[in-house]
């Protein structure tokens, strides 16, 4: 198919190299210029990239960056062709999708949410897991594309479902690995071992994805970005501000924000989020760390 791909940040650039290494024709938009992939096409503009594609993918930071590529000046919308599909792999407000999509809807354009789990590593595999919101036909129509880039797609209803399902999934990885970080703290302050404390995670009912994925990046201590700590910030307000639009109230996620707010304030920010621990380690006076570290 042919493909424009915006968006070349942790995600977008191993995506994108996946839908080339799969034979699909891709040309690229990066906002800051020089990020090219291997066997894809370089546009100046999010238009010029958009121009006689069938597909419009986007993997940009937020709900304004998604905004600004498709409706800002040169963004994709000059080049809108009835019949075109934007797919939206951005984690976004789902409010502001559903608004998106009717925008472009008056061209005849489909929008179609697809944010993904499975981090860079995942990306780099391909073997994402899409959660998708949009109408079945042009899910269907996006499939080998999705095959070339995940594992797994879980269609959760029509446009919009898919970030608010990927909202509901992320507080719940921010809850589970705010947990884990706090337990490490503490064991390690109280004189326990954390490699034992893992290992008894692992034979237990309190083993999690999100344990087994974070843990030995912990006892290493490597904060190297896998999923950078302002973007589960950034995820954690759009989870909230969708609660506060649905009149829901998070109060375990209103107090983790806070954690996030801090640790960002510390320095942290484009350090994995599991450097939230660092700063329950200032609090505590204690550093958690296995003994390869
Ligand atoms: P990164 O690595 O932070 O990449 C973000 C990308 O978004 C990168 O290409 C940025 O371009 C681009 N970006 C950011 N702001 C803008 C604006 N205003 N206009 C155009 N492009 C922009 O994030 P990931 O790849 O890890 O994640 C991407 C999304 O997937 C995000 O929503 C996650 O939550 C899930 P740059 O290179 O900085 O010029």
């Amino acid at each position: 198919m042919r493909v424009a791909f915006v968006g070349l940040g942790i995600m977008g650039h191993a995506m994108a190299t996946n839908l080339v290494k799969a034979g699909h024709e891709v040309t690229v938009w990066n906002r800051t210029p020089g990020k090219l992939v291997e066997g894809a096409g370089v546009a100046p503009t999010p238009a010029a990239a958009a121009q006689g594609a069938e597909v419009v993918w986007l993997c940009v930071s937020d709900t304004d960056a998604v905004e600004r590529v498709i409706f800002g000046v040169d963004g994709v919308t000059a080049a809108l062709t009835e019949g075109m599909i934007i797919a939206d792999s951005s984690t976004i407000s789902p409010s502001a999708t559903v608004k998106f999509a009717d925008r472009v809807g008056i061209k005849g354009v489909t929008w179609v949410d697809a944010p993904m789990t499975g981090s860079k590593i995942g990306a780099r595999d391909g073997t994402l897991v899409f959660i998708v919101g949009g109408s079945e036909a042009p899910v269907e129509r996006l499939k080998p594309l999705f095959a070339a880039m995940g594992k797994k797609i879980f269609r959760m209803g029509e446009t919009g479902k898919g970030q608010a399902t990927k909202l509901a999934m992320n507080l719940q990885i921010a809850l589970i690995f705010e947990g884990f970080a706090e337990a490490l703290t503490l064991a390690t302050k109280l004189g326990v071992d954390p490699q034992q404390l893992l290992s008894l995670i692992e034979a237990t009912m309190v083993r999690s994805g999100v344990v087994d994925y974070k843990g030995p990046f912990i006892l290493q201590r490597d904060f190297t970005p896998n999923f950078p700590l302002r973007l589960m910030h950034k995820d954690i307000r759009l989870t909230l501000e969708a609660a506060k639009e649905a009149r829901v109230k998070l109060p375990a996620l209103e107090t983790v924000e806070e954690i996030y707010e801090m640790a960002s304030e510390e320095g942290n920010r484009d350090l994995d989020y599991a450097a939230t621990l660092m700063l329950l380690e200032k609090w505590a006076g204690v550093q958690v760390k296995g003994k390869a570290a």
